[in-house]
C-alpha cells in the first residue's frame, strides 16, 4: 500500500488545489494532507491568508481525496512526518520544483504540474482589488517600508509625495515609483496613504488624506496632541475609514504571543513593567538637531510605552518624566515613571545614552523577560520562583517587521480581519496625550 503526503495552505480553495489533491491521491492508496497553521504561514512570509484553518481543513475534507488531514505547524516538520507516517511519496505542485529535493533521502518526491491561470493570490486580488499605496515622506523609514510592502500581496507601492521635489524625485527613481508635485494628483492615484513625514506634519497630512476618503497608516508618534488624535479617529470612524498608527512592535507575532502569555495569568497579576530602548544616534541627524520635535522620547517613546499601556492600561494615576538634555535642550535620555492603582511601570529611552534594552514584566507568580531587540520580539522567557520551571518561547520575526503592520492594515481595509485590538484607538489616543504632556513639560522647562 503506497502512502502519499502533500502539504498546502489551501486558501480560497480552488480548482488548482482540487486537481493537485486528485492527482496526489491517484499516486498511491492512502493520502495524508498537511494543512498549514496561520502562525506557520506568517512565519514563512505568507501574510494574507483569508480563510481560517478550520475552513481550509473543511475544504480539503470536502474533496473526499484525503484519507487523513494533519496540521503543519513548523519548518522541518515534513521530514518527521514522512518518517512517522511511513510515507512512500511526497507530492507537491511544480511551483516548488527543486525545493523539496532534500526529502529524496526519505521517500520519492514528485512535482505535479501546477494548474495554470488560477491561484489563491489571484482570487484574493479579485475579491479585494489591489490597494495602491501612496507614500508621504522620503526618509529612512519610508526606505524600509517599500521592500516590506512589496512582500505583502494585495498592495502596490505606487507613488510618493514630498513637498521637496528633489527628494521625491530621487526616492521615486530609486524605487521605480511615481513622484507627485501636486498633492491632489497624488491622492487621485492612491487608494491608501502611508505617512512617514516628520512628526509634526502628521496631523495635517492625516487630516487631508482622510478628507480625500483615503485609509491611512501613519508612522509613530501619530500625533503630538490628544485633541488631534480624538479629532482624527472621530472623523475616520464617522467616514468608515481605517486609521492606524504604525508602531511595528504592536503587530509583530512574537510580541503578540508575549502579551497573550502575560495576560493569561501564568505569571499572576502584573505588578511592574519595565521597558527600555536606546539607540546611539548620529548627533547630526534630525532626531538630535530638531530642537522642537526631536529627542529620545518623541523618537522611541511609542515603543517603550506600548507594553505598559497594553499590560497595565491607560488609567495610570500619575506620570513623571526625568530627562537628561544635551546642550540644545533635547532629551537624549528619558525615564518615564507611571503609577497605577495596583502596579508601577518605567519606560526608558535614549538616543545619546546607551543602556540595556530589555522588557521585563513582573507578576505575582513569575516574570517575563525579553532582551533587546524586544521591540522586534523573536524570543522571550518566562521565569518562576523555581528556576527549573523556566519556559522559553521563540517566534519568527521577518525582515524589518513592517510587513506585519501593512498586512494587518490591509486586512482591516478588506474587512477580512479586525486587528484593531493590536493597537486600539484608545491606546493611540493615550500615547498622543503622553507625548503632549511630555512636550509641554519640556517647553515649560525651557521657558523657565
Ligand atoms: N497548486 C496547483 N495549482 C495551482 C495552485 C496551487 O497545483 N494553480 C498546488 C500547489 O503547488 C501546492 C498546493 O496546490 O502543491 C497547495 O498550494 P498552496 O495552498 O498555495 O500552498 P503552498 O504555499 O504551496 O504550500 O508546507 C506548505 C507547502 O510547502 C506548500
Amino acid at each position: 500500500m503506497a502512502r502519499v503526503i502533500t502539504y498546502g495552505t489551501f486558501d480560497l480553495f480552488h480548482e488548482g488545489h482540487y486537481r493537485l489533491l486528485q492527482r496526489a491521491k491517484a499516486l498511491g492508496d492512502y493520502l495524508i494532507v498537511g494543512v498549514t497553521t496561520e502562525a506557520y504561514d506568517k512565519a514563512r512570509g505568507k501574510l494574507n491568508v483569508v480563510d481560517s484553518l478550520v475552513t481550509r481543513i473543511e475544504n480539503v475534507k470536502k474533496t473526499g481525496f484525503a484519507d487523513e488531514i494533519i496540521i503543519e505547524e513548523t519548518q522541518g516538520q515534513k521530514v518527521n512526518d514522512i518518517r512517522r507516517f511511513h510515507i512512500d511519496i511526497f507530492a507537491i505542485g511544480s511551483d516548488w520544483t527543486g525545493a523539496f529535493d532534500y526529502l529524496k533521502d526519505y521517500c520519492q518526491v514528485i512535482y505535479l504540474e501546477r494548474t495554470k491561470n488560477i491561484s489563491s493570490t489571484m482570487l484574493r486580488e479579485q475579491n479585494s482589488p489591489i490597494q495602491r499605496i501612496g507614500i508621504i515622506g522620503t526618509g529612512r523609514i519610508a526606505e524600509r517600508f517599500i521592500p516590506e510592502a512589496r512582500l505583502v500581496s494585495g498592495v502596490n507601492t505606487q507613488g510618493v509625495y514630498n513637498p521637496h521635489l528633489e527628494s521625491a524625485a530621487r526616492f521615486a527613481q530609486k524605487w521605480e515609483i511615481n513622484a507627485y508635485k501636486e498633492i491632489e494628483a497624488f491622492y487621485e492615484a492612491s487608494d491608501v496613504i502611508y505617512i512617514a513625514s516628520p512628526h509634526e506634519t502628521h496631523f495635517g497630512y492625516i487630516q487631508s488624506a482622510l478628507a480625500h476618503g483615503k485609509h491611512v497608516l501613519c508612522e509613530k508618534p501619530m500625533v503630538l496632541e490628544k485633541h488631534q488624535a480624538d479629532e482624527l479617529f472621530g472623523y475616520a470612524k464617522q467616514h468608515n475609514l481605517i486609521l492606524l498608527e504604525g508602531i511595528k512592535t504592536a503587530y509583530c507575532p512574537g510580541f503578540h504571543k508575549l502579551l497573550g502569555i502575560a495576560c493569561s495569568g501564568t505569571i499572576g497579576a502584573i505588578r511592574n513593567v519595565e521597558a527600555c530602548f536606546t539607540k546611539l544616534e548620529n548627533p547630526r541627524r534630525r532626531e538630535l538637531t530638531d530642537t522642537r520635535y526631536g529627542g529620545s522620547f518623541t523618537e522611541l517613546g511609542s515603543y517603550v510605552m506600548l507594553p505598559i499601556l497594553k499590560l497595565l492600561g491607560k488609567e495610570y494615576t500619575s506620570i513623571r518624566f526625568d530627562t537628561i538634555n544635551d546642550e540644545n535642550g533635547l532629551d537624549i535620555f528619558t525615564k518615564i515613571s507611571l503609577e497605577y492603582p495596583s502596579g508601577i511601570a518605567t519606560a526608558t529611552c535614549g538616543l545619546g545614552v546607551k543602556s540595556d534594552g530589555r522588557l521585563l514584566i513582573a507578576g505575582t507568580k513569575g516574570y517575563i523577560v525579553a532582551e533587546a531587540p524586544w521591540w522586534k520580539t523573536a524570543y522571550f522567557e518566562v521565569h518562576y520562583e523555581d528556576i527549573d520551571k523556566t519556559e522559553k518561547y521563540s517566534e519568527t520575526f521577518l525582515g524589518d517587521g513592517l510587513r506585519y503592520e501593512i498586512s494587518d492594515f490591509l486586512s482591516m481595509i478588506n474587512g477580512s480581519s479586525n486587528s484593531e485590538f493590536k493597537l486600539t484607538r484608545g491606546e493611540s489616543i493615550a500615547l498622543s496625550e503622553i507625548m503632549e504632556t511630555f512636550l509641554q513639560e519640556k517647553r515649560g522647562y525651557r521657558n523657565r
